[in-house]
Formats: structure tokens, C-alpha cells, sequence
């Protein structure tokens, strides 16, 4: 069916995101040094697009300076495959465009809106404008390479950074005036792309958008999409309700799940994402994992027979690690038969570290984690582990198979593809899921998974030693409908849901449902 369907899309693919999936260095000797970024949605991405041959355009983040690459903003990728590449074009942005576009409006407004950590909203002054100066860069990228294609491509844009570019392209394509009075501008010679947008992070309610200083903008932008694609449907409710409520001269249909604005329809879907299940267990199968598992123990001081519970998380407020370290605490104090029998390994990589909210983030987690340990650790025992060092992919998957639980438990999270890669990495005795009924990944999953939330503290630690206390059958169970689940929904079967959804569009044909 992916095949079909790539097929399909030809040659015409053009993907926007902020992140690269490859990143060049250039010494100054002229030697390039290209090394890959980790990460499931530009891993999976660069496989498709090895499939069909289209164009990528990132922000060339690492190389700031465009005179050392002598504006050469055109690479072609992947460096390891010479028969299935692509043209990877990075945009340049000078510092002040970073400041205001990536720290301030994308992570420091946008984020915590979205994630409706109101208090942790900035007010964004002069930002707005580079927000809306570099959205216009990418609509130029988009532009040329919707020129380049033969026929009318595909364009796919991802996530929060980009909310005003699919407006700003429709802007160039001469099928919408842009509302600023100068009448139709065709920078793309005819070509009239379908515009698809996925949105890795929620859709807060109505009540809560309708915080956002810029909400009018927002909604204007993203209705530019054909399809715009959330993980789970309590975001596209969320969202047409936000543009019922939000903006002018929107006609919703909730049972549809279109808007009409400005004479264009946007259709609105979920579609859950997945990870690449048989990759994941291969990893975890390998030799390096299981080198990785016994080095790990061995290292951080882990007895052989002491059983692994194991967080995965960038250091971001939204994914619950501080509250987690509350429950581990409570359990620890509450159940002493559990101390010594049972360690807790946070993998926290680090992120966004130049906005105070994540370099205090850092803090607190570390002060949680000396708190829990000064309390109970023994000589031989130490109830949390605590690492910031980027594991590999192999050694991640051995974790989670060594792990006996694993513990996500997020404020508020889009998806969450830790959940996701535990039960894909999960072999002959698979362990618990713990999971957030904040996840989206928790709409698809939590009827298996061990349901907390995360701040109450209590239930928490009733929910863990539930978990840590649970019959083998029992587990068994659980893990096996689990693993269903997340075979059932992996990367592949995602990039059906939304390619197919992007088929059905952009034949006219929008209103039958992907699931
Ligand atoms: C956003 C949304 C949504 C982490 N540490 C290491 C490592 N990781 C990898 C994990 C996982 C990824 O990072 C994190 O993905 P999440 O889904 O948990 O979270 P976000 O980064 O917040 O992603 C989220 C996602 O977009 C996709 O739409 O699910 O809700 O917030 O893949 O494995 N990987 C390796 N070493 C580490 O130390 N190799």
C-alpha cells in the first residue's frame, strides 16, 4: 500500500520541517563531515524520501554562517546510499532569526501554549516578526521546489514552527490573493501543490488557544493546508473549535472534520504516529544491545538480579520527570520491601538548554534525583540512575528490553514514542508499560498500558508497585495486545494513514474519514 502510494506521489514530494535530517560540518580545510541527527519522525522521513526522490527543506542549523559553505544551500543526501537520494536545501538563519523564530515564538510560545503551560508562555515582542519572516523563507524554498516538480507536488510541512508558511505558499501559487489587497502572485509557474501539515504536538481546547497573542495568524496560516494531520482526535476536535470560535469567516463541519475559509477547504484528520517496530527489534536483538545492557549494569553499580524500571526523555517540563521522581519516592517510603530490590534509570538528553524554563528544568530533575538518593541509597544499592548521555539507537533498545517496566509518564504529550519503542523493543519476557493518561499515545494504547496521572503521587506509586507486583500471566496479557497495537500502528502504517488521506484530498474527494 506505502508503495502504491509513494509511487503515486512520484517525484513530487517536497518535505518542510525545522530539523535536518543530515548535518553537514565544514572544516576548514574544506572537508565535510556529515553525521545524522537522531530522532524517529527524520529517520522514518529520510526513508521515504530515499523512496521517491524529492526535495527537504530544514534549517541548516550548525552552520549558521552561510559564506563558509559559500551559499551553497543545496546538498544531496543521504551520503551513504548514491542510488536513492534526494536534495537536502538548508535555509540560513542569522542569529537574531533563530533567537526569535526557534527560541521564542516556536519553543517559547508555541510549545508551552500548545502543551497549555500558560505560565510558562513568553510574551513574544519583535519575535513575531522574525516567526513570520522565516516561515516566509520556507515558503520561498517550497515555492522553488513546487516549481522544479513536474505536475503538482506534494508539499508536506511538520509541526509548530512552521504555522505560517502553508498560508505564505499559497500566497506564490496565484490561487489565493493573501488577503493583503496586491492580487494573485505566482511564483510557481501554475504548479498547484497539495499542502498536507502534520502537527507533532496537541491542539490545546478553545479555551486555551484562545490565550495565544497571535491566534488569529495561527489559524489563517495553517488553513492554508489542504490536510492538516493530528496524532489522535481529541486534537482535531480542539482545533475546529479553535477555528470555529477563533477567526472570521470560517465555515466548520464538525462531522466532516473540514473548515471552509477563504474559499478552500482544509480537512482535518488524526492519524496516530508509529515507530519502525521490526527495526527497533532488530536493534534490540544485536549484539551491541546486549553489550550495552551488561556495560550499563555493570557501570552504574546495578546488581545482576535487581530489577530496572526506565524513563526516556529530552529534558523538557511537559514530560513529567520531577513528579515521576515524586511517586518513585513515595513507593520507596511507603514499600521498604521494594528498596534494594528495585532501581529507576532516568535517561534525560538534553534540550533547548538556552531557555531559563529548561536550564531550571535540568535543575530540578538533578535536585529530585539527589533528593530520592540522599534519602535511601545504601552501599550497594542506589534507587535512581541518572544519565544525560545520548545513548545509541542499539543501546536505547537493549534498556528497554533489559527494563522491567518502563515509566512515561508525561504532563501532556502529543504521541510519545518512547511508550511505543519499550513494547516494540520488548522480547521473550516483556515487561509493564506505566503510561500518562496525558500521552496521546495513551488514547491508542491505555487500555494494556498501567494508567497514572502524574501528579497525584499517590496513585502513582500505587500504580508502580501494581506494576512492579503484577502476575506473569497477567503481564503476558498485557504485553501481547500491546505489542499488537504498536505492530498494528507502526511508521509504515502511519505513512499510509497520511498519504492515503493526501490522496483521497487532493482528488477532490476530502471527506471520507482515514479511520
Ligand atoms: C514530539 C512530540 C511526538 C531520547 N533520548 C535518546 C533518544 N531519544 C529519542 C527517543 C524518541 C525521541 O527521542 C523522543 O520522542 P518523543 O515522542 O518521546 O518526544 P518529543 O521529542 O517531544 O517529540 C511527541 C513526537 O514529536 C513525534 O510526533 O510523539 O509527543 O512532543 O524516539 O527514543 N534516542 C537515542 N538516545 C537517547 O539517549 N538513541
Amino acid at each position: 500500500d506505502l508503495d502504491r502510494l509513494l509511487t503515486a506521489a512520484g517525484d513530487e514530494l517536497v518535505v518542510a520541517s525545522n530539523r535536518q535530517p543530515y548535518r553537514h560540518d565544514y572544516g576548514d580545510d574544506g572537508e565535510v563531515t556529515v553525521d545524522r541527527p537522531a530522532g524517529g519522525l527524520t529517520a522514518g522521513l529520510d526513508e521515504v524520501m530515499r523512496r521517491v526522490d524529492g526535495t527537504w527543506i530544514a534549517w541548516g542549523d550548525g552552520e549558521a554562517d552561510a559564506t563558509v559553505v559559500d551559499g551553497d544551500d543545496t546538498v544531496t543526501v543521504p551520503p551513504d546510499d548514491a542510488e536513492n537520494t534526494y536534495a537536502l536545501r538548508r535555509l540560513w538563519l542569522d542569529e537574531d532569526e533563530v533567537e526569535g523564530y526557534y527560541y521564542e515564538v516556536a519553543n517559547q510560545v508555541l510549545w508551552p501554549l500548545c502543551h497549555a503551560a500558560l505560565g510558562t508562555v513568553e510574551s513574544c515582542g519583535d519575535a513575531w516578526a522574525d516567526y513570520r519572516r522565516v516561515n516566509d523563507q520556507f515558503a520561498d524554498a517550497m515555492a522553488d521546489a513546487a516549481t522544479d516538480a513536474d505536475g503538482d507536488p506534494l508539499v508536506w510541512l511538520h509541526d509548530y514552527h512552521l504555522a505560517l508558511a502553508p498560508r505564505h505558499l499559497r500566497e506564490r501559487t496565484g490561487s489565493d490573493t493573501g488577503g493583503r489587497g496586491d492580487g494573485p502572485v505566482d511564483r510557481t509557474g501554475g504548479a498547484d501543490p497539495t499542502l498536507a501539515h502534520t502537527w507533532h504536538i496537541p491542539w490545546p481546547s478553545w479555551d486555551t488557544f484562545r490565550a495565544c497573542p497571535n491566534r488569529e495568524a495561527l489559524l489563517d496560516g495553517l488553513l492554508g493546508n489542504d490536510l492538516l494531520v493530528f496524532h489522535v482526535p481529541r486534537y482535531c476536535e480542539n482545533f475546529l473549535r479553535s477555528a470555529d470560535r477563533g477567526l472570521d469567516g470560517t465555515a466548520v463541519d464538525f462531522d466532516a472534520g473540514t473548515v471552509d475559509y477563504r474559499g478552500r477547504t482544509t480537512t482535518v484528520r488524526a492519524a496516530p504516529m508509529g515507530v519502525p517496530v521490526d527495526r527497533i527489534r532488530e536493534q534490540a536483538d544485536s549484539m551491541e544491545a546486549a553489550g550495552f545492557r551488561a556495560a550499563f549494569r555493570k557501570n552504574r553499580g546495578i546488581d545482576r538480579d535487581t530489577r530496572l524500571a526506565v524513563g526516556v526523555d529530552r529534558l523538557d517540563y511537559t514530560k513529567g520527570i520531577v513528579q515521576r521522581l515524586d511517586a518513585f519516592e513515595r513507593l520507596f517510603e511507603e514499600r521498604p520491601d521494594y528498596r534494594g530490590e528495585v532501581t529507576f534509570v532516568q535517561v534525560g538528553t538534553e534540550s533547548r538548554s538556552a531557555i531559563p524554563a529548561y536550564a531550571d528544568y535540568q535543575d530540578r530533575v538533578e535536585a529530585a534525583v539527589d533528593r530520592v538518593n540522599d534519602r535511601f541509597a545504601t552501599d550497594d544499592w542506589r534507587p535512581v540512575v541518572y544519565t544525560t548521555e545520548m545513548i545509541s539507537n542499539e543501546g536505547l533498545a537493549g534498556l528497554y528490553r533489559e527494563a522491567d517496566l518502563a515509566v512515561v509518564s508525561p504532563i501532556r504529550d502529543g504521541m510519545n514514542l518512547v511508550a511505543q519503542e519499550f513494547v516494540a523493543a520488548g522480547g521473550d519476557d516483556p515487561g509493564v508499560l506505566v503510561l500518562s493518561d496525558q500521552a496521546g499515545a495513551h488514547d491508542t494504547l491505555g487500555e494494556w498500558a498501567v494508567s497514572v496521572r502524574p501528579h497525584d503521587t499517590e496513585g502513582f506509586a500505587a500504580a508502580l508497585d501494581d506494576a512492579l507486583s503484577m502476575s506473569e500471566r497477567e503481564r503476558r496479557r498485557r504485553a501481547n495486545a500491546l505489542a499488537d497495537g504498536v505492530e498494528d500502528d507502526d511508521l509504515d502504517s502511519w505513512l499510509v494513514d497520511v498519504l492515503g488521506a493526501v490522496a483521497r484530498v487532493a482528488s477532490a474527494d476530502g471527506g471520507v474519514p482515514t479511520r
